[in-house]
């Protein structure tokens, strides 16, 4: 899909590509790649100016269904290309999508360093509490009693925390949204690229075909009752005794992002020099 002449502004529609999503009726992804459009519009970006960069599982096919540029890489490896992109084209807006699987499993290492590493990326994570595209294993955020063919009983293992380990690990923006909420999640999504360093979205987003108990979800996602905050201490309290169904900014933190005052290289050769044999 072409996007509309450089002094024209985006809708959604110029964000998305003319490939068809195969995702299964009623996916939450469906509305979460409704929201990234809507962000990249609402920030007034155009697609040849925006890099969305996955690793793999259902969730994870969302670059091709944008008109952005992409990268549709290996498991659990999107951070470390996004960073790579990012560092190398300061001047690109790069949002790296995953799935609680990809992310916080085979790409948990991953994550911690890019916390810590505050490259200014957004992080968007699809938390289906399954593995999706492989067909129902439990993931790092499954519930421990939750039972299956491939796990009878449940795993009997605590969930992993992924907002508290981004706090802890130094992400500068923490955010949950709900993809049964698309315009919430677009704002929090818009919210997230406009702050400065690592910011971290982590969107519930329904497996229906695994999960199909998770369309009650929409009766739980609610509001944060509080405002975000600044203050690393007070957001550890509210995200230790958080429910998993508050939604909004968490947290936003003012650590300045890693390599903000580099300037984007002219010139191949210039990129290519610091690699030079
Ligand atoms: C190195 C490697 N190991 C395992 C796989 C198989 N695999 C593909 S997607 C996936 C899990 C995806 O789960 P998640 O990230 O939660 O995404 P979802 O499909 O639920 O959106 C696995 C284990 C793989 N492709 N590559
Ligand atoms: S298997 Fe689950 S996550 Fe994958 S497309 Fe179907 S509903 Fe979505």
């Amino acid at each position: 899909m072409n996007a509309p002449a450089a002094a024209t502004l985006c809708a959604p529609k110029d964000f998305k590509s003319d490939t068809k999503p195969v995702w299964c009726p009623g996916c939450g992804d469906y509305s979460v790649l409704s929201a990234i459009t809507k962000a990249l519009a609402a920030l007034e970006l155009r697609p040849e100016n925006v890099a969305v960069v996955s690793g793999i599982g259902c969730s994870s096919r969302i670059p091709a269904y944008t008109a952005c540029y992409g990268f549709h890489g290996v498991h659990g490896r999107a951070l470390p290309v996004a960073t790579g992109l990012k560092v190398a084209r300061p001047d690109l807006t790069v949002l790296v999508a995953s799935g609680d699987g990809d992310g916080y499993s085979i790409g948990g290492n991953h994550f911690l360093h890019a916390c810590r590493r505050n490259v200014d990326l957004t992080y968007i994570v699809m938390d289906n509490h399954v593995y999706g595209m492989t067909k129902g294993q439990p993931s790092p955020t499954t519930e421990p009693g939750w039972s299956s063919k491939l796990a009878p009983g449940g795993t009997g293992l605590r969930e992993f925390h992924p907002l508290v380990i981004a706090l802890a690990s130094g992400a500068n923006f923490i955010a949950r949204a709900y993809s049964g909420d698309p315009n919430g999640c677009a704002a929090l999504i818009a919210e997230a690229v406009r702050h400065p360093g690592f910011s971290f979205v982590e969107v519930l987003s329904p497996c229906v075909t695994f999960r199909p108990e998770q369309r009650e979800w929409k009766t739980r996602a609610h509001p944060a009752a509080v405002e975000p905050t600044d203050d690393p201490g007070r957001a550890a309290r509210r995200l230790m005794t958080d429910d998993g169904f508050n939604i909004g900014v968490l947290y936003k933190g003012a650590r300045p992002p890693y390599g903000a005052a580099r300037a984007p290289a002219q010139s191949l050769e210039e990129l290519a020099w610091p690699f030079r044999l």
